[in-house]
């Protein structure tokens, strides 16, 4: 049977427990937040790189990336502007399977996401590895649009949702934390939304 959105999406006062401090559930809405204008980019153009402290710098094409093992996440999301939603999928590649192939070296301790618009956002590395973030295509079954990011995004659900980098076409590994975009304009350097850690100087 197909799963209809428009009733597991709904509002479930419920399962509060889903729901981070400060978070309310947007249902079936998924709101586009976005600080560039949105390019439009040839999936066949597209490539991901992983680079800096590795032992082997990697790019995959499109089609290279869609070769490797496919990887789901089936979750929910939260935007640190208030929206959560919930029970997304978001398809793709793992990370750890672009870091195995690239070898993070040792002193590798931060990530660095960089979007094709300048955006860039950071995370420790051990937030991006273990099974917690991916370089998603597809969005509950259907390809990424522009809007969301499309043709891919980085997905780092734990996380508030601006560290899930749009457009991300290249992962850099540094050994010190350096902030990305938002986090250079007062957002919290990691983001833990169940920490409530909106802005700079919250736990
Ligand atoms: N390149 C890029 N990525 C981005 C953003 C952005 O402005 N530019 N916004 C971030 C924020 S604040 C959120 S909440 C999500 C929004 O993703 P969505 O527009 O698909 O909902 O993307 C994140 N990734
Ligand atoms: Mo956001």
């Amino acid at each position: 049977m197909p799963v209809t959105r428009g009733f597991i999406g709904r509002r479930r006062p419920e399962r509060p427990d889903r729901l981070p401090p400060g978070q309310y559930d947007a249902g079936t809405s998924w709101p586009t937040l976005t600080a560039e204008v949105t390019p439009h980019l040839d999936p066949q153009a597209w490539t991901i790189a992983v680079d800096g402290l590795v032992e082997r710098p990697t790019t995959w094409s499109w089609d290279e990336a869609h070769a490797l093992p496919q990887s789901t996440y089936l979750g929910d999301i939260h935007c640190v502007t208030t929206w959560s939603r919930l029970d997304m999928t978001f398809a793709g590649v793992s990370v750890d399977t672009l870091l195995e192939a690239a070898g993070p070296l040792p002193e590798a301790a931060y990530v660095m996401a960089h979007s094709t618009t300048g955006y860039t956002t950071n995370l420790p590395l051990e937030d991006v590895t273990g099974g917690k973030a991916w370089v998603a295509w597809e969005a509950d079954g259907k390809p990424l649009t522009p809007d969301h990011g499309g043709p891919a995004r980085l997905v780092v659900p734990h996380l508030y949702f601006w560290k899930s980098a749009k457009w991300v076409t290249r992962l850099e590994l540094m050994a010190r934390d350096q902030p990305g975009f938002w986090e250079r304009n007062g957002y919290h350097d990691r983001g833990d939304p169940w920490l409530e850690q909106r802005y700079q100087g919250d736990p």
